[in-house]
């Protein structure tokens, strides 16, 4: 077993993405050795911008009962793997627990209040955003949540994926709302049922921006300096 324990530890390391995915809950699986080999490498990776590698490693150690784990996170990554950054002091750490729990849909209600949040008392009351609040939110937090997402989300969500594809379709909205699942035929997607909320969703599906007031919101969202800027 101290072999296989090794042979496992080298691929994790070396492996392609994929294979690195396979590897990860089978280590998890393996009781004390496995579950420390898991927590070596995310100690190892931790002066790295955190990937959805070291999410899934992450999310294997947060789900795992073992005392040892829960002390560790505890100790070395208490606010989870990617560093909780606001310029307007805004808590992340409860988006970054509902994320690694991989409840998508109880973290993309947070998100939306979050995003409201970085605008300021009125749009808190208000409970959605004028575009002029998006276009002046700090790039910053625009990043930590986006970070968030990604990482959690096998790189799957996150506005700067939206943007991504948005971009891929010439920033045309009739052809983009059908790739992220917002829209079917002449069909929108029905909020919150007719949504996907786990990771077999199209990419860019989540964190969803309602429609309702026009695509302005969502179009200075994407235009966002935050998605050229380096993070800082
Ligand atoms: N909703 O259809 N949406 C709501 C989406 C639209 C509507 C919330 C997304 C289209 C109404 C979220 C899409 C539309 C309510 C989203 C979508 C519409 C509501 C909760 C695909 C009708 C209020 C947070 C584009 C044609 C009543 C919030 C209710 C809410 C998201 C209807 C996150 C991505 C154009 C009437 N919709 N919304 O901001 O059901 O209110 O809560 O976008």
């Amino acid at each position: 077993p101290a072999n296989d324990i090794d042979s496992l530890r080298q691929t994790l390391i070396a492996g392609s993405l994929q294979v690195q995915q396979q590897i990860i809950p089978q280590l998890a699986d393996l009781g004390n050795e496995g579950l420390t080999v898991l927590m070596e490498f995310l100690l190892k990776r931790r002066d790295n911008p955190a990937t959805w590698i070291d999410g899934k490693v992450y999310q294997a150690l947060y789900n795992s009962d073992a005392l040892q784990v829960k002390e560790f996170l505890l100790s070395c990554f208490p606010e989870g793997i990617v560093p909780l950054k606001s310029e307007c002091g805004i808590n992340y750490k409860p988006l970054q627990q509902l994320l690694a729990a991989q409840d998508f849909q109880a973290a993309d209600r947070l998100t939306i209040e979050k995003m409201c949040e970085l605008a300021g008392p009125t749009a808190v009351q208000r409970k959605w955003l004028y575009f002029t609040e998006v276009e002046n939110a700090p790039a910053v937090d625009l990043q930590t949540i986006n970070h968030l997402w990604l990482v959690h989300s096998e790189g799957k969500f996150g506005f700067s994926v939206q943007r991504e594809i948005w971009l891929g379709v010439g920033k045309n909205w009739d052809n983009f709302w059908p790739k992220i699942g917002w829209k079917n035929g002449n069909n929108w997607t029905r909020y919150p049922n007719g949504f996907t909320w786990d990771l077999s969703a199209p990419k860019g599906h989540l964190p969803l921006s309602n429609q309702l007031r026009g695509v302005r919101v969502f179009a200075s969202l994407l235009s966002h300096p935050a998605w050229t800027k380096s993070a800082t």
